[in-house]
């Protein structure tokens, strides 16, 4: 195992200090994820930053903000979204994930289910590839991946996005989405996926009631216990706002707390619209954490 994640305790919910990806880059943990849609339909900021250059602008942005890593995505997976053609969703993030390479002075992650995408976005630059499906979709994604040696999120969903409301059913989601991720790292692995490459990520809203967020949100240090650094992306999802309400300040403060609330249990790296207040709130958790150590 990569000593750098190497549980040192099994009671340390810190244990994971640094995600190393190629080239020896490395992000230190917990880390922020900012999110860059470039689509016209994303669920919360769908269009806003389908403009090439206001999107470059916005990854610029969130990087002065906080933001350790920026997630670039051409295709929008909210419930009931289609998917679009390969070609699209390159020329969306392609031009995009090459001026931040540039200009960003962090990594760049590209939130594709697809192998082609992920493959021109890794030749642009990306180090991460994000794909929802958990390796799923596409039959081609784990060799991309394990070829590129980029780092990888396995997320866990149920169908797709069209479909996936229609399978929020769990005897036991916890155990059921625990299961799950460990099978899906394991064969990313055996496929050649270095073990220090791997995020896991139990996909909230995806296949999920509110409860079911809820349960996994509580349940996150089982999940951490698997070994691999833990992404949380609950940013301006809709059980967020059924809870806490729609405004946009009730929204930001409830996010900054959900993600405080996930960095204490164990999280790693938080997926956020407003990196500045995640920044915020990750820095008071660690505080308390540290104190809790001592
Ligand atoms: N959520 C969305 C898109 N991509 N990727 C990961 N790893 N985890 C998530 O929770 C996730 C994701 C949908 O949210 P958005 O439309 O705000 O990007």
């Amino acid at each position: 195992m990569n000593s750098a994640i190497a549980p040192r305790h099994p009671d340390d919910l810190r244990r994971l200090r640094s995600l190393r990806l190629k080239g020896n880059a490395t992000v230190c943990l917990p880390a922020v994820m900012g999110v860059l849609n470039v689509t016209p339909d994303s669920f919360s900021d769908g269009g806003r930053y389908f403009d090439r250059e206001r999107a470059i602008a916005h990854g610029l942005e969130m990087v002065q903000a906080g933001a350790d890593i920026v997630d670039v995505g051409g295709e929008s997976t909210r419930p009931g979204a289609r998917e679009i053609p390969a070609d699209e969703e390159l020329a969306r993030v392609v031009p995009v994930v090459e001026a931040l390479v540039a200009r960003a002075g962090v990594p760049v992650s590209v939130d594709t289910r697809k192998a082609s995408v992920a493959r021109a976005a890794l030749s642009a630059g990306a180090r991460i590839v994000n794909d929802v499906s958990g390796l799923v979709f596409d039959a081609a994604m784990v060799e991309t991946v394990a070829e590129a040696d980029a780092g990888v999120v396995i997320m866990h969903m149920r169908g797709t996005p069209e479909t996936m409301m229609r399978l929020a059913r769990y005897r036991d989601v916890v155990g059921e989405v625990c299961a799950w991720l460990k099978a899906r790292a394991a064969f990313a692995e055996k496929a050649g996926i270095r073990r220090s490459r791997i995020i896991l990520d139990p996909g909230l809203g995806f296949a999920k009631t509110a409860s079911h967020n809820l349960r996994l949100l509580a349940a996150l240090p089982r999940l951490c216990a698997l070994g691999y650094p833990v992404l949380i992306g609950a940013s301006r999802k809709s059980f967020i706002r059924r809870i806490a309400g729609a405004e946009p300040s009730d929204l930001s403060y409830a996010c900054a707390a959900v993600n405080a609330l996930a960095v204490a249990a164990g999280a790693s790296i938080v997926r956020v619209h407003e990196p500045a207040a995640a920044r915020a709130a990750l820095r008071m958790a660690l505080a308390v954490a540290e104190q809790g150590r001592r």
